[in-house]
């Protein structure tokens, strides 16, 4: 049977409090959740609707012009606004200063805790902007000096793999607007760009197929045949000499409907106008969201 959540759970997801998703329901008819002998019974589509409408309220829409539109015109609808940067909250170094003292000190339990308390209580796309980008940053700037061993890189990336792979699937959206497989070329071990793609990719309502890192070409292509994948996302982050041969071959064994898309911080330096004409460099996360949009439109 299909996963159903309690209201506070939903408030906590949505960042909605208790009352606002009443009135929303009792006043708008935005969403109607079952009920059973426990109380509302929200679905996964109701979250992602919630979602959706909160983020358009968010945008200065007001809720009653926009609670009986159908969740299409809604994202058609959020199409059209311009991304903005994620709200302002405290700054990520108070946010991850507790979870990085747990994994200093091995407390995996402990920095596990807090990880949830906070995707608890942000919005997933504040958890991606403020939370998952921010930490990754910081525990492989300790790694790379010294100051962290590698098994706690490992303990994190564990965590954060399986933290955004639950929320992946909590929200994910009954009719995609397509199917995107995200990877990194083989030699590219840096994960954190495509994992933050594919977690902002299901909620603008695209159906990620997150492959992990360092692929071979052949079994990236592969996979986007087999899924009828529209886009290919990768991410460059620490090229090597295979990197660009690896795209190449890449671009020419992707489907024939099928577009590349190539991100992270070093894939500015890539030659992407060989491979193919449907390879396309996109310059940083803010503009994968606005293109993920723009399929839904
Ligand atoms: C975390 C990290 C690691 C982790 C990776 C963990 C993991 N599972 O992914 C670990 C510790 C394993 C690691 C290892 C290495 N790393 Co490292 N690592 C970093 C670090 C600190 C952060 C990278 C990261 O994950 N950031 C979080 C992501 C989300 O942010 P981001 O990468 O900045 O990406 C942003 C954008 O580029 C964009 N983006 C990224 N991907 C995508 C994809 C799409 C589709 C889109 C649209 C956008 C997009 O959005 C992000 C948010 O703004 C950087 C330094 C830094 N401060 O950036 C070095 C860095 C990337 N690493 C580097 C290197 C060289 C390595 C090693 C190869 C070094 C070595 N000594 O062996 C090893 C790999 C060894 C191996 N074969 O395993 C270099 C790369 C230099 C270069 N240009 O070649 C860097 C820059 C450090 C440095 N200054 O030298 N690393």
């Amino acid at each position: 049977m299909e996963t159903r959540y309690p209201i506070r759970a939903v408030a906590k997801i949505t960042n909605l409090s208790l009352d606002r998703l009443r009135v929303w329901e009792r006043r708008y008819k935005a969403v109607v959740p079952e009920r059973s002998q426990r109380g509302r019974q929200y679905r996964p589509e109701d979250i992602a609707r919630l979602l959706l409408l909160n983020e358009l309220v968010q945008k200065g829409h007001a809720i009653g012009a926009i609670a009986s539109r159908s969740d299409e015109e809604l994202r058609r609808l959020l199409a059209q606004q311009p991304v903005q940067p994620a709200a302002a909250l405290p700054p990520a170094a108070d946010m991850l200063a507790p979870i990085l003292a747990a994994i200093e000190s091995f407390d995996a339990p402990r920095a596990s805790d807090e990880l949830s308390r906070l995707a608890a209580v942000l919005s997933p796309r504040d958890l991606v902007y403020q939370v998952t980008v921010p930490l990754m940053r910081e525990v492989g700037v300790r790694w790379h000096n010294g100051t962290l061993a590698i098994a706690q890189e490992h303990l994190v990336s564990q965590m954060l793999r399986t933290l955004l792979g639950s929320m992946m699937r909590l929200f994910r959206q009954p009719n995609p607007a397509m199917t995107m497989v995200l990877s990194t070329p083989a030699g590219e071990p840096h994960e954190f760009g495509i994992l933050a793609a594919a977690m902002l990719a299901s909620l603008a309502g695209v159906e990620p197929v997150y492959l992990g890192p360092n692929l071979p070409a052949r079994e990236i292509a592969d996979a986007a045949r087999k899924t009828s994948a529209r886009v290919v996302a990768v991410s460059v982050t620490s090229p090597s000499e295979t990197t660009q041969p690896e795209l190449n071959a890449l671009a020419a064994a992707m489907p024939e409907d099928a577009e590349l898309w190539v991100g992270g911080a070093a894939s500015t330096g890539l030659d992407l106008s060989n491979p193919g004409r449907k390879t396309r460099l996109i310059e940083d996360l803010p503009a994968f969201e606005r293109e993920c949009r723009r399929w839904r439109s």
